[in-house]
């Protein structure tokens, strides 16, 4: 079977298809639509704009999509990013001008103090998922969430996004150099996933 995952991130897909492929399914994402219209993303929170995702895909293509919206918390900074993570430093930035965003943002706050402590404050991911069945109109959501440091000292070439930023202090290693068997047993993605499917399980029908 396929499932249709609702992002264009492909660092989500690799983990969606590492996921699913046990289960034998094969994940379809964005690209291989590329003729839908993007989504605009203006919920005030991660659940709200993986309704908007998984919805605004499902109805158009009439079966189940799942969808993802997730970002990165920081303590130091109010819970930010949080749902601008993405778009940290700019509408089309990459992930290196926001990794260098965030560093500069917790910078600034040391206001010139130098610790030589490289953990700048404690962070954690949030992924929320949405899964919607247009046929019922029907929506299962489930959200996942890993606590962690933000390090001066980024490390690994694993993951995306913020990943070689965040450092889990129980691994002494951050999130990118995990494998991505290790990132998907601990990580927010691999959280939700796990409760989705059970919440899944657990219902008669979407
Ligand atoms: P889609 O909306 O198309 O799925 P996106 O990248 O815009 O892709 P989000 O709006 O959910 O996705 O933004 C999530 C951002 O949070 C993402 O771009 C990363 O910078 C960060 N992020 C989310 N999960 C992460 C992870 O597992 N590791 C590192 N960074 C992550």
């Amino acid at each position: 079977g396929i499932l249709i995952v609702a992002t264009k991130n492909k660092g989500k897909v690799r983990e969606f298809e590492h996921a699913f492929a046990p289960l034998g399914l094969t994940v379809k994402s964005m690209y291989d639509y590329p003729d839908l219209p993007d989504v605009v993303e203006d919920g005030a929170t991660f659940a709200e704009n993986a309704f908007k995702k998984s919805k605004a895909v499902g109805d158009a293509l009439g079966i189940p999509v799942l969808a993802d919206d997730s970002g990165l918390c920081v303590d130091a900074l109010d819970g930010g990013p949080g749902v601008y993570s993405a778009r940290y430093a700019g509408e089309n930035a990459g992930d290196d001008e926001n990794n260098l965003k965030l560093l500069s943002e917790l910078e600034k706050l040391k206001q010139g103090e130098d610790t030589g402590q490289p953990l700048l404050s404690t962070a954690r991911f949030v992924c929320t998922l949405s899964l919607y069945d247009p046929s019922s109109g029907r929506e299962l959501t489930a959200e996942g969430t890993v606590e962690g440091w933000i390090t001066s000292e980024p490390a690994g070439g694993g993951g995306f996004g913020y990943d070689p930023l965040f450092y889990l202090a129980e691994f002494e290693k951050t999130m990118a150099e995990l494998t991505l068997e290790e990132k998907q047993r601990i990580s927010h993605r691999g959280t939700a996933l796990r409760l989705l499917t059970e919440k899944l399980a657990a219902a008669d029908d979407l």
